[in-house]
């Protein structure tokens, strides 16, 4: 079994479509000889910066444009940052990732700040990771040098899908900032959501960006759509979990490394549920009871959940990629 940067849709298509317990069995079996399927990596997630974003994502609570009870809130401070990651790492989290509402980092006071947050998650020994809209080469470099493991930039859906979600930029752009990320060797998190009213196509067709990108991203966050009052995609239809373990499974299969992440969603999901999706190779969750603004299982439950199904949390910097300076 070897790591290929040339999937073909049809064969993604044809991995995708098979019956989901043959599919589950074979992700299962990639899963196990390339990761410990016993460990599953924490996250937490923070919002840095939250709601009056200037684009128009359909999914997201935090768009300006958008009437949702999500309230504006400008940048944290350094030290209030600091104190939740203490705190998420004193709760198990190997992983802090910081979230802001914008369209891109500019040069300017906050873009410092979020370095100095940068800084002080790295000496705890997390690994640092950031989701703060679209990235120039130069900034990726800053956020690298102040010790930043990993940056999340999702393409969310295909590259045909994607107008019909998003008009204020485009999958090009996403890519751009993925490839100032590589360049800057920072550690790629990139996946998607779905329940927003894609075809399986669709979702075929981001497995398939993602699977051929000259490196697999370390890390595919798989996102059910959390759908919010006051949003366009407000009424969608909850995806059903064979879904999720299909996305799961032929994430799994395609990138047989990476992390791959069940996110947004868990909320929804039974342990009973969520079992089958790190059977099918899921190997990360977010902890905490929020994502950035929605709600997700309390810490608890999952403790319990972790419990029963005999997983233990992974360690930080596992992967080959170099642990940053402290
Ligand atoms: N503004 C930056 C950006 O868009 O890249 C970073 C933050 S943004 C909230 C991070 C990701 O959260 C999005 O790319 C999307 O995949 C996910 N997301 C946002 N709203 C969501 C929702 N309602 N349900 C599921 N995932 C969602
Ligand atoms: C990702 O793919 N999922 C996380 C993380 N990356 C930033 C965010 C999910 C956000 C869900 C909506 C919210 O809580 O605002
Ligand atoms: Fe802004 Fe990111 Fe939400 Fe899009 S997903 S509206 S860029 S915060």
């Amino acid at each position: 079994m070897e790591i290929r940067n040339d999937w073909t849709t049809e064969e993604i298509s044809e991995i995708y479509h098979s019956p989901v317990l043959e599919l589950i069995y074979r992700a299962a079996t990639v899963h196990r000889k390339f990761n410990d399927p016993s460990e599953v990596q924490v996250c937490t997630l923070l919002s840095v910066k939250t709601g009056g974003c200037p684009e128009d994502c359909s999914y997201c609570p935090q768009a300006a444009r958008y009437h949702t009870d999500v309230e504006v809130h400008k940048l944290l401070e350094v030290d209030e940052v600091l104190d939740n990651a203490k705190a998420a790492k004193e709760s198990g989290s190997t992983r802090f990732c910081m979230g802001a509402a914008w369209r891109e980092v500019r040069d300017n006071s906050d873009f410092d700040k979020v370095l100095e947050m940068v800084k002080g998650v790295n000496r705890m020994g997390l690994e640092v990771c950031c989701t703060l809209g679209m990235l120039t080469e130069d900034q990726a470099k800053k956020l690298k040098e102040a010790g930043l493991y990993a940056y999340n930039h999702n393409l969310d859906t295909s590259e045909a899908f994607y107008d019909e979600i998003i008009s204020t930029r485009t999958y090009d752009d996403r890519l751009e900032t993925l490839e100032n990320v590589r360049t800057a060797k920072i550690s790629v998190c990139s996946g998607g959501i779905i329940g927003m009213g894609e075809t399986t196509q669709d979702r075929i067709g981001m497995l398939h960006t993602l699977s051929t990108l000259p490196e697999h991203p370390e890390s595919v966050p798989v996102n059910a759509l959390v759908p919010v009052p006051g949003t366009p995609l407000e009424d969608q239809e909850n995806v059903s979990v064979w879904e999720m373990v299909r996305m799961i499974a032929s994430a799994r299969i395609l990138m047989p490394k990476s992390m791959v992440r069940l996110s947004a969603g868990r909320i929804r999901m039974t342990t009973e549920e969520q079992a089958l999706c790190f059977l099918a190779g899921a190997n990360s969750i977010f902890a905490g009871d929020k994502l950035l603004t929605t709600p997700n299982p309390e810490v608890n439950q999952d403790k319990a959940m972790f419990q029963v199904l005999n997983l233990k949390p992974r360690e930080s910097f596992k992967n080959k990629a170099a642990v940053p300076a402290m």
